[in-house]
């Protein structure tokens, strides 16, 4: 049989979709599909940088939600983050919901930063929706990370605005809830802002979701003029 019928193109040799995938010429170690896997990998990437390989000054940063926070993982990580000294940025994007489960099922209004604190690290609580606040926070945590060689935890604040999947009527959301959450949508605050301090302008915008329409357009097209991977390969790299 053919190796491959045609070009496979996409990551992972056309093996993942957005959850599987790993990407080293852009410094995206995994990304996986097992709900907390990621905080279990980081501590690793980071000792290895730590240890001399990847760019002189490298962060490791690891992005989980408030449903993996809630495993035992997370300690864990936390724990060896501190005792090894690593340059390892948490990232906990608390959007309220773990599936159907609403977070506050699952642990206090404060929980998760001072779950983090208690390990010994600065934690700090941001609010998500803004896009400014996040993007300070995270340059002075790498500056800090890089300075003095400990970890560094946030928890950006945000709300999941669409259902766990596509088909999803969002029957076991409290709407009021949801409500308050969309008035503050960070694009929408952005926008706000940027036209307010006359950065940019209605015409701006327009160009700006024109050209990201096109983006997606042809990235689109490109993955449908794509080949299928060859059915023999289905158990290459497959470990268990
Ligand atoms: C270990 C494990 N348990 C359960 C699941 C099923 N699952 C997929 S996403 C998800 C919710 C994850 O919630 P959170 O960590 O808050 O991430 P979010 O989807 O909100 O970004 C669950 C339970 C899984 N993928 N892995
Ligand atoms: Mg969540």
């Amino acid at each position: 049989m053919a190796e491959v019928l045609g070009r496979v193109d996409g990551y992972c040799g056309g093996h993942s979709g957005s959850l599987h995938i790993s990407a080293r010429e852009l410094g995206v170690v995994l990304t996986s599909t097992i709900v907390g896997g990621g905080l279990s990998l980081a501590p690793g990437v980071a000792l290895a940088q730590r240890m001399g390989q990847g760019e002189q000054g490298g962060v490791v940063v690891v992005f989980f939600g408030d449903g993996a926070a809630c495993e035992g993982i997370l300690h864990e990580s936390l724990n060896l983050a501190v005792q090894w000294q690593l340059p390892l940025l948490f990232v906990c994007e608390n959007n309220q919901w773990q599936a159907y489960v609403h977070r506050l099922e699952t642990m206090g209004e404060d929980a998760i930063y001072r779950w983090a604190h208690g390990h010994g690290l600065e934690t700090q609580r941001i609010d998500g929706n803004d896009v400014d606040a996040v993007g300070e926070a995270a340059r002075q945590a790498v500056a800090a990370i890089r300075a003095d060689s400990q970890p560094r935890f946030l928890e950006l604040l945000t709300y999941r605005q669409r259902g766990h999947l596509e088909p999803d009527d969002l029957a076991y959301v409290d709407h009021a809830e949801r409500e308050r959450w969309l008035q503050r949508d960070p694009i929408a605050l952005m926008t706000e802002r940027l036209k307010r301090e006359g950065v940019l302008q209605d015409k701006d915008f327009r160009i700006i979701e024109q050209q990201v329409r096109q983006r997606i357009d042809a990235a689109q097209t490109f993955a449908e003029a794509s080949a299928w991977p060859d059915p023999q390969r289905l158990l290459q790299h497959v470990y268990a």
